[in-house]
């Protein structure tokens, strides 16, 4: 079993950081070896890293490919190719082994199943690259949003903060995960509104641990004090953790299988009208860099 998720989102929102905390944090520690850097280089290109986490004695491959944000052009137009790019690179993969006469009884599965989408923390609404980025992701990726470096509001901005995206997101008809239209039955529909309540989580990543109460936890240090990442009263880091990982990562599966790579699936062999696929037919940014296929 395995599983693989991508962070995007402007530099300096903690991109790195975080996918740190989650493999630092509680679920994991057991199994994954710990990292010998301590400080995050700044990200420059698409890095994937693999780690095995553990989870109730069953042992899982997680894959975070991470990105190096965007922003730091003055012209952010097409910010979001490299990661479209990649996504549907993965899907290309899949479905070149999926049409083998001679199909592997298990294909080697690097679909992204869900992409944390990572909102400055203005306080205010959501800004029109926030916006086009998640509309553009939503249709081909689950996306997850999420409010970067949430200890830099108090609780009370947080909660109109998240209100006003769910509000921005809602009338822009952006279908972020969990999308109202996959909820299978009643029973899902109430769990998963209970989650929509609460998206985008407010998070706050930490790779350092400190001293509380004698045990040490992964935490950022304010002047107000500790703030534990892996405490639910202080942030919303658990939450993301436990969707991702625990109670949706099946559904995040399904949801990547059975709606969007279906539709690369239907596109493509609707495109070069037949199996034989023409190469990189149709794949964004073709000619560049993709020969790799
Ligand atoms: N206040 C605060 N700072 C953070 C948080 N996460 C990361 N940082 C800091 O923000 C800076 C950029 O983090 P980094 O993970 O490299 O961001 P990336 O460019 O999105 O990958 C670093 O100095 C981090 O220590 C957070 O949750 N809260
Ligand atoms: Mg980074």
């Amino acid at each position: 079993m395995g599983a693989a998720g991508i962070p995007a989102g402007q530099s300096g929102l903690g991109k790195s950081t975080m996918v740190n905390t989650l493999f630092k944090s509680k679920v994991s520690r057991k199994a994954s070896q710990p990292s010998q850097e301590e400080r995050i280089p700044k990200t420059v290109q698409l890095q994937s890293i693999t780690h095995v986490i553990e989870e109730k004695g069953v042992k899982m491959k997680l894959t975070v490919t991470d990105t190096p944000g965007f922003g730091d052009q003055i012209n952010n137009e097409n910010c979001w190719d490299p990661i479209i790019k990649y996504i549907n690179e993965q899907y290309e993969k899949y479905l070149r082994e999926e049409i083998l006469i001679t199909r592997k009884r298990k294909i080697p599965d690097t679909r992204v199943h869900g992409c944390v989408y990572f909102v400055p923390p203005t306080g205010h609404w959501l800004r029109p690259l926030d916006l086009e980025f998640m509309r553009r992701l939503s249709k081909i990726v689950n996306v997850v949003p999420v409010i970067a470096k949430a200890d830099t509001l108090t609780l009370e901005e947080r909660a109109e903060f998240k209100r006003r995206i769910q509000e921005d997101l809602k009338t822009h008809a952006i279908s972020v995960y969990p999308q109202e239209d996959f909820d299978q039955d009643p029973d899902d529909r109430v769990l998963n509104d209970r989650i929509r309540e609460k998206i985008p989580f407010a998070v706050v990543g930490a790779d350092q641990e400190h001293q509380v109460n004698g045990k040490r936890v992964l935490g950022r240090k304010t002047k107000w004090g500790i703030i534990e990442v892996e405490n639910p009263a202080h942030c919303e880091f658990p939450l993301l953790r436990d969707l991702l990982i625990r109670s949706h990562l099946q559904d995040l599966k399904d949801i990547t299988h059975n709606v969007h790579y279906e539709s690369y699936r239907v596109r493509r062999l609707n495109e070069s009208n037949g199996p034989a696929l023409s190469p990189l037919n149709g794949l964004p940014g073709k000619g560049e860099g993709g020969s790799d296929l």
